[in-house]
């Protein structure tokens, strides 16, 4: 995309919209910057700019890294770029109450420091509508069941990448049983190593396999909350 050569200003809303999806899709923070601030100046609810410019972008961002079109690197500079425009929406959205869609604790399990993959999900759920509590790498059992009683979430996720570390979400599961409060919280669990059938067996609700597929199974998953 030749950016340098467009005056974001001067476009129309919906010219404007779709190249901030360009813009994301590209990684470039410094127009998506731009573009939020310039919809927000000519009137537009923080809420519409979040769901209709950034979210929409980071949609199609998912969508084509689930399909193998976008990959890691691009994918972070995406959500970056996402992160820059969510900066001065937050305040914004915070005084205006926009709905949210849900909440989650996320962490990667005791004995694990991989993060890049628990990354990613967390900007693409905050890129959702999500309000992502991460409590960062290595979280014994006690960090989640603390993030839990301090935060309240709908959801909780664990993340792990090796073989020697993916058992460990038995155990926070199986603590959570103990406490009584297992049912009390979506259990969603990813990472490479993992997949649905090791899911089941840790007694998850959902196996996560990309960060596009985590967030559609919690959107669904609340939904199906709801409705029960
Ligand atoms: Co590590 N490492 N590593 N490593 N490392 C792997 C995982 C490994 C497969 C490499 C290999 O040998 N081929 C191997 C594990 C083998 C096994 O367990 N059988 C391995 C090893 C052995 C190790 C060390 C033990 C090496 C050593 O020290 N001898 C060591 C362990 C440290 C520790 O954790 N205690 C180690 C260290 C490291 C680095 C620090 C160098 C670095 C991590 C940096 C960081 O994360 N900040 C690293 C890296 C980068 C990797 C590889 C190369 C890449 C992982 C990655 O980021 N993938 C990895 C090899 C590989 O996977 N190709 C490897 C990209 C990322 C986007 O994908 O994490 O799968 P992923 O996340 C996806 C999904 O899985 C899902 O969504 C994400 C986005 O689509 N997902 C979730 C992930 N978490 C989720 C949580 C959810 C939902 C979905 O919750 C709801």
């Amino acid at each position: 995309m030749e950016d340098e050569d467009i005056d974001l200003s001067t476009l129309s809303d919906q010219e404007l919209v779709e190249q901030m999806h360009d813009d994301l899709y590209d990684g470039l923070a410094d127009e998506i910057i731009e573009g939020t601030q310039i919809l927000l100046d000519r009137g537009w609810e923080p809420y519409k700019v979040l769901t209709e410019a950034l979210v929409e972008g980071m949609r199609i961002v998912g969508v084509d890294f689930r399909d193998g079109i976008l990959f890691v690197p691009e994918v972070l500079l995406s959500a970056g770029s996402m992160k820059a425009g969510m900066k001065i929406l937050k305040p914004l959205l915070a005084a205006t109450g926009a709905p949210k869609a849900g909440k989650m604790v996320i962490g990667t399990v005791k004995g694990d420091i991989h993060d890049i993959g628990k990354n990613l999900v967390v900007m693409m759920m905050e890129g959702a509508g999500f309000e992502v509590i991460d409590i960062g790498i290595n979280n014994p059992v006690e960090n989640y069941l603390e993030a839990l009683e301090e935060h309240k979430p709908d959801i909780i996720g664990m993340s792990a990448l090796l073989t020697t570390t993916m058992p460990y979400m038995k155990v926070v599961v199986d603590a959570m049983v103990e406490k009584g409060i297992r049912n009390d919280y979506i259990v969603m669990v990813g990472g490479a190593p993992l997949n649905e059938e090791f899911a089941d067996s840790v007694g998850a609700d959902a196996y996560g396999r990309d960060a596009a597929m985590t967030v559609e199974l919690a959107k669904q998953k609340i939904a199906e909350r709801a409705a029960a």
